[in-house]
């Protein structure tokens, strides 16, 4: 029987290698994100390529209210999520704090943490009901290491880490399975967005190396909700080759 997997932030990179995958591999899929255009595009290469059911829903992870009424139209089978995927988040700005931008802060801190707990607010009660599920968050290196001028983004992936620890905790009674993934450099929109639209900057990023791409993190996903139903993997760190640490790299 095909499972039915949420995920957040599907219109690119990792979300949307992520929806492309499972939809090879036995998930029907809720796709959502704000670009309406492209969930458009992606639900029908989907359907198109793979035997996947798929409905898309367009909402911003910061807005509450967006959030529940996206979810209150869900009905029949898409109400039974098995599998979500809290993908959505970004960098933006690389300020040190005493030159902070406001603005930047809170877009970061209001979808990579509020936005996150959100979705798993009114996705996860479901899952308890049923007794089953499997919640995964994507982290970063950035939640596990610290760098400079990176206040706000990694003390967000910082607390995805905590949140995915605590939601293990709190849902271990339920045999809901929840786990993390914390990726290296991911050449995808990341870096674009990180500086704001100068895709010159973007490049620099990726110069002379290489960087993980979208697909590799997807299919670590896969390996993730494949594993037997006694494995809960709780977190997987995975760098380029090229990258050793935030700040150690193999440039050629
Ligand atoms: P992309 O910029 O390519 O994708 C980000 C996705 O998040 C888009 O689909 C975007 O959709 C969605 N998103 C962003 N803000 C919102 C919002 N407010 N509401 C709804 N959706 C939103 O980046 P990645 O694929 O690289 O990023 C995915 C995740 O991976 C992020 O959590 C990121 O922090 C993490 N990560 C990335 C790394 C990298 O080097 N690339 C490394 C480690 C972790 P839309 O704009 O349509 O709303
Ligand atoms: C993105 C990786 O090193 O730019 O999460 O913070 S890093």
């Amino acid at each position: 029987m095909r499972k039915t997997a949420l995920i957040t932030g599907a219109t690119s990179g990792i979300g949307k290698a992520t929806a492309q995958i499972l939809a090879l591999n036995g998930f029907d899929l809720i796709i959502t994100g704000r670009r309406e255009e492209l969930l458009d595009q992606l639900s029908t290469s989907i359907r198109n390529e793979t035997d996947a059911d798929v409905i898309s829903l367009v909402f911003d992870v910061r807005e509450l209210s967006q959030v529940e009424k996206a979810f209150e139209s869900l009905s029949g089978k898409w109400s039974n999520i098995d599998l979500l995927v809290n993908n959505a988040g970004l960098a933006v700005g690389i300020e040190p704090v005493h030159e902070g931008v406001i603005d930047d802060w809170e877009r970061m801190i209001d979808t990579n943490i509020k936005g996150l707990l959100y979705v798993s607010k009114l996705i996860s009660p479901r899952m308890v009901e049923r007794q089953i599920g499997h919640i995964i968050n994507i982290s970063s290196i950035a939640g596990h290491e610290f760098y400079p001028n990176g206040a706000a983004y990694c003390g967000s992936k910082h607390a995805v880490k905590a949140i995915t620890k605590v939601m293990r905790l709190e849902l271990l009674p339920y045999g809901i399975k929840v786990s993390s993934i914390s990726p290296g450099m991911v050449e995808t929109e990341f870096s674009l967005v990180r500086f704001k639209g100068d895709q010159n900057r973007a490049d620099q990023v990726y110069k002379g190396l290489t960087p993980l791409y979208a697909p590799d993190i997807a299919e670590m996903i896969l390996f993730m909700v494949t594993r037997p139903s006694h494995v809960n993997i709780e977190d997987m760190l995975i760098m380029p080759t090229d990258q050793a640490s935030t700040r150690d790299f193999r440039r050629r």
